[in-house]
């Protein structure tokens, strides 16, 4: 169990559980959290016992976005040297798929944690939005170009624009979320699903997802070549050795992530 100060986390079968604390303000992401949640994140990353990431909100809110009060009297200069999104762009690194369960708000920061994760289950009563645009900003951590890559730029600039709540119904028709989920069994379902890929082979899944991530931004032949390349690199690893070997044997493969 790790206990930071707005993050808290612990392992169980495999999954390395994070859960956003500032419950009292709809867990709002201050500096502090992100640095928390980013040295977290790199630490599963890193550990053998961890296969698989969820990261939920505690109490009402996945997060609410940033914390408007931390950045209210910021100047550029500020945000320039902070360079906060030094921290917030480690995530995309992240090898280890991430599942977002969101539970209530996902908004500004908020929906842009959520859309970091490489899958997202979320109740059937979640809002996501970003309200940026009534605050007279603009989402800064990847939001316009995660959401248009998902949903089509007319898609995304309608509710961008607006900074209107999106439906956990909408999210699920536009392919923002994957699974809808009745809130009592949000983290239930996704832990269940998140187990079930821990005990994946871990390389397989490792390449897998890095494969996945290449064919949103390269041409199609380059993605067939990066993909060719990580399936000849599975054929040195132990685990396709004894994964062949199970099946042909008839029995369950014992994987050991080398
Ligand atoms: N920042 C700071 N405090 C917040 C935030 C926030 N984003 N959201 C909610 N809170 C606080 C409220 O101030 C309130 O605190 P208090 O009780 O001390 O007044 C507490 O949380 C509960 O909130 P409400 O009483 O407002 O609860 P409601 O159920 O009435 O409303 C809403 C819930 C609709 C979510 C409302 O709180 C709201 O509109 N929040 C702000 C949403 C928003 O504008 N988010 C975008 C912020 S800007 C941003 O995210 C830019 C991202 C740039 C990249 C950042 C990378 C980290």
């Amino acid at each position: 169990m790790h206990n930071l100060q707005f993050v808290e986390a612990t392992v169980v079968d495999g999954v390395g559980l994070i859960e956003l604390n500032r419950p009292e303000v709809l867990n709002a992401i201050n500096r502090p959290m992100v640095t928390e949640l980013v040295e977290l994140m790199t630490a599963f990353d890193r550990d053998p016992e961890v296969g698989v990431m969820v990261i939920t909100g505690k109490g009402r809110a996945f997060a609410a976005g940033a914390d408007i009060h931390e950045m209210a009297g910021d100047s550029p200069i500020d945000l320039e040297l902070l360079d906060q999104f030094a921290d917030w762009d480690r995530i995309l690194s992240i090898k280890k798929p991430i599942i977002g369960a969101v539970n209530g708000f996902a908004l500004g920061g908020g929906f842009e944690l959520a859309l970091a994760c490489d899958l997202l289950f979320t109740t059937e009563t979640a809002q996501f939005g970003f309200p940026e645009v009534n605050l007279g900003v603009m989402p800064g951590a990847g939001g316009t170009q995660q959401l248009t890559k998902i949903m089509g730029k007319r898609k995304a600039l309608e509710w961008l624009l607006t900074g209107e709540k999106m439906s956990a119904h909408e999210a699920f028709h536009f392919g923002v979320v994957n699974r809808l989920i009745a809130p009592e069994l949000l983290l239930e379902e996704t832990m269940k699903y998140a187990k079930k890929v821990a005990k994946q082979p871990p390389l397989a899944v490792r390449l897998i997802k890095e494969a996945v991530d290449k064919a949103v931004d390269y041409p199609l032949d380059e993605g067939m070549k990066f993909e060719r390349k990580n399936f000849y690199l599975l054929f040195s690893s132990e685990d396709q050795k004894e994964g062949m070997s199970a099946f042909m044997e008839k029995r369950s493969p014992q994987f050991k992530g080398k």
